[in-house]
């Protein structure tokens, strides 16, 4: 595909451009005038963004494979510059402009996800899926100068409200998912520890492994580590 996209059925398109790397379309965000928008290449507002991200361990075989094939294993941040080799090609194949949640100035991506998907916050600070649980993440964002064709947004019952143990806020040996937000600091100071590293650091994070929703997305093992290999640097 050439030059800017007039197609209404963008969104299909988008699907199948991303699928065979693990990435999924998880929704539209439009902005309303007078709203702060992501700026396109062209210096012009951004009109729509379109979310990109993964529901469990979708992206981790593509990641895998693109890593183990690379001469630096993906260099610092492989999970972020793989994000980018596969999403930068698609945005020029569709003539938008991609944004990333680890570059700076950091986009609202969290917001957009409440937007575009309807989820909300869980005690860890991520947001809850009701069907990916806490397995789930954003990997771009592709800007577009037009409104696109809203995604369906049903309106779910946030799950933390139905929980009552809430043993997310229970399970951290770190005691770093308080009431008040996660704190980094206990979590990295723990990760640090014989005990942390053999427990946390190899399994996952207890508080999000414990979460009952979407526990058939949790992410691989390895997926797992790599995470908290990422968060105690
Ligand atoms: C900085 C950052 C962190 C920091 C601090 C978070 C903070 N205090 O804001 C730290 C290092 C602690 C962190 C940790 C993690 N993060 Co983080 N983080 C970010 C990042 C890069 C920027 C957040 C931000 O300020 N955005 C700018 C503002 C303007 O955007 P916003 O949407 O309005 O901001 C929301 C957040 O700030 C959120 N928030 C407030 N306090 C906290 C605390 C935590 C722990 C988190 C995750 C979010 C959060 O509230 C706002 C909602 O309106 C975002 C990506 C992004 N661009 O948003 C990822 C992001 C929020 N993180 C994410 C994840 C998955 C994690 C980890 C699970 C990763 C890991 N390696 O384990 C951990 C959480 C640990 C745990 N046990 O729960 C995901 C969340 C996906 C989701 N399902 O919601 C994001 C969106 C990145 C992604 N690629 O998808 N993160």
């Amino acid at each position: 595909m050439t030059g800017p996209v007039t197609s209404s059925d963008v969104l299909s398109e988008l699907r199948a451009a991303l699928a065979p790397h693990g990435v999924f379309l998880r929704g539209v965000v439009n902005f309303a005038d007078g709203e702060t928008v992501p700026v396109l290449k062209d210096g012009n507002a951004a009109g729509s963004v379109v979310l990109l991200g993964n529901a469990g361990g979708s992206i981790w075989p593509a990641f895998e494979h693109w890593r183990n094939s690379s001469p630096d294993r993906g260099g610092k941040n492989p999970l972020d510059a793989w994000s980018k080799a596969v999403i930068e090609p698609v945005a020029d194949a569709f003539g938008a402009t991609a944004y990333f949640p680890s570059d700076a100035p950091w986009q609202p991506f969290q917001q957009w996800a409440m937007r575009a998907e309807g989820l909300k916050s869980s005690p860890l600070g991520i947001l809850i899926h009701p069907r990916y649980g806490l397995w789930h993440g954003y990997r771009g964002a592709l800007a577009f100068a037009q409104a696109l064709p809203p995604t369906a947004s049903p309106i779910y019952p946030h799950p933390c409200d139905h929980c009552p143990d809430r043993p997310c806020l229970s399970s951290c040996p770190a005691h770093a998912v308080l009431p008040s937000g996660f704190q980094l600091g206990p979590c990295r100071a723990h990760l640090e520890t014989r005990a942390g590293q053999a427990g946390c650091m190899m399994a996952g994070c207890f508080a999000r492994n414990v979460c009952p929703v979407g526990a058939a997305y949790r992410y691989p093992a390895k997926q797992l580590h790599f995470h908290m290999a990422a968060l105690s640097l």
